[in-house]
């Protein structure tokens, strides 16, 4: 008897939890989607000029202070140092940098931007630029890359620092440097814990402390989560772009897979520096819809990744109705720049669907700004791509990854937006 009781315990949370993650698609309830072209106050954005002036930073505003949270500016300090340099990489066909970027004045905090630049170049090149999961190490197997010190939830009170965790190349099916740089383009990337290890820690261990105020210990409710770090980060990589005479700054496209694709959308619609982005496989919380509650919920991400997001967003766990935004209106933000989101058909956590239906809600803004958004509203077949317009779709077969299939739709959407100025 007992044990039956505790079985039928042990299972009742188990059953919730269960219960909470919808793939049927008849289940999605039915929601309406807040209008990315009516203000706050009822008012309806006719015109270039107010988006840009007026709704555009009305929904910047709403993120930052429900989702992400609100981040520093760039420190006046912030310095720069070639690592080194080798003309001589992916058998003479790349050029192999690292720079650090010194985030404090006394330089106790870097990261490392590893970056290829095809030899075979004759001006600036464009750039593709995101996070990696591993470490800088795990991209390529390049002997000479920097072992990244890679940082993690220590096991049983051991230490967070992992020397070795992850081998040289560990990654490198999800990175290829070699099609890029044949292509014309540069890569770079950036570990993404050299910002802020991405586990919770209650925002001791990465860049959060630095800007801290006086008897601070942690991020005020509508301030920076952990995604917002990440992408603050990479901004920073973009101010050291700006200097650099081999990179155009301005055609550099941020990239990331999954949590990282979340970022990257945070990080173009932050930062207006960036050309393009490209979400890959991002989810809830990236360019899915969290009122769809399909697949990972925002109560899921919420509780899987507590550090994720801004304190805020916890309001709005299971509570999808009440969010003054969705996602769609982060896609918004982007245009008219070009943003590509990819799906794969496998990966229902991230509700493909959902991601695809960001890209149709958004689509207003950029006929807005008088250029084509998505130019369909039906999601393409498997495996189709469609990138007639300025939000670029596919739904790939197989499951949550960023594999070649990826990175060929990317470069090709690259070619039509970046390169016709290159
Ligand atoms: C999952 C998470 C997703 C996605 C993914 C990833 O566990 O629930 O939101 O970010 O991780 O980053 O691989």
């Amino acid at each position: 008897m007992k044990k039956t009781l505790l079985y039928l315990l042990l299972l009742f949370p188990i059953a919730l939890l269960a219960q909470e993650i919808n793939y049927d698609e008849t289940k999605v309830p039915s929601y309406t989607l807040p209008n990315p072209l009516i203000m706050e106050d009822g008012t309806k954005v006719t015109s270039k000029q107010e988006w840009i002036e007026k709704r555009r930073p009305e929904i910047l505003d709403l993120f930052e202070t429900h989702v992400y949270g609100k981040a520093p500016a760039s420190p006046k300090d912030i310095q720069f140092e070639v690592l080194s340099e080798n003309r001589y990489a992916i058998n003479n066909m790349a050029t192999r940098k690292e720079v650090a970027v010194y985030l404090s004045e006394d330089k106790t905090h870097k990261m490392t931007i590893l970056i290829y630049l095809p030899n075979k170049r004759t001006g600036a090149v464009p750039l593709f630029f995101g996070l990696n999961f591993k470490g800088n190490h795990t991209i390529c197997d390049d002997a000479e890359i920097t072992e990244s010190i890679t940082r993690m939830k220590p096991r049983d009170g051991g230490d967070e620092i992992r020397p070795h965790a992850f081998k040289r190349g560990a990654a490198s099916s999800r990175w290829p440097v070699e099609m890029l740089i044949a292509k014309g383009y540069g890569l770079a990337t950036v570990y993404r814990g050299d910002i802020d290890p991405d586990y919770d820690d209650g925002f001791q261990n990465g860049i959060h402390p630095l800007f801290y105020n006086e008897g601070q210990t942690k991020p005020r409710p509508d301030e920076w989560g952990t995604l917002a770090a990440w992408a603050w980060g990479l901004s920073r990589a973009m101010d050291y772009f700006e200097t650099d005479e081999d990179i155009d700054a301005g055609k550099v496209a941020v990239f990331g897979h999954s949590r990282h694709g979340k970022t990257a959308l945070w990080t173009a619609a932050v930062d207006t520096r960036f050309a393009m982005a490209v979400s890959n496989d991002s989810g809830c919380g990236g360019a899915a819809l969290s009122r769809r509650r399909y697949g990972e919920t925002v109560g899921k991400i919420n509780s899987l990744f507590p550090h994720w997001f801004c304190e805020n967003f916890k309001q709005y766990s299971n509570n999808e109705d009440a969010l003054p935004v969705d996602q769609h209106q982060l896609v918004a933000l982007i245009a008219p720049r070009p943003v590509y989101i990819a799906s794969a058909i496998d990966d229902r956590w991230a509700d493909p669907k959902g991601e695809f239906l960001s890209g149709v809600h958004a689509t207003a803004v950029y006929e807005l700004l008088e250029v084509a958004g998505l130019p369909v509203e039906e999601m393409p077949a498997v495996d189709q791509p469609e990138m007639r317009g300025n939000i670029g779709y596919h739904v790939r077969s197989g499951d949550h990854d960023i594999n070649s299939y990826d990175w060929e739709q990317f470069i090709k959407f690259a070619d039509i937006h970046l390169k016709d100025k290159y």
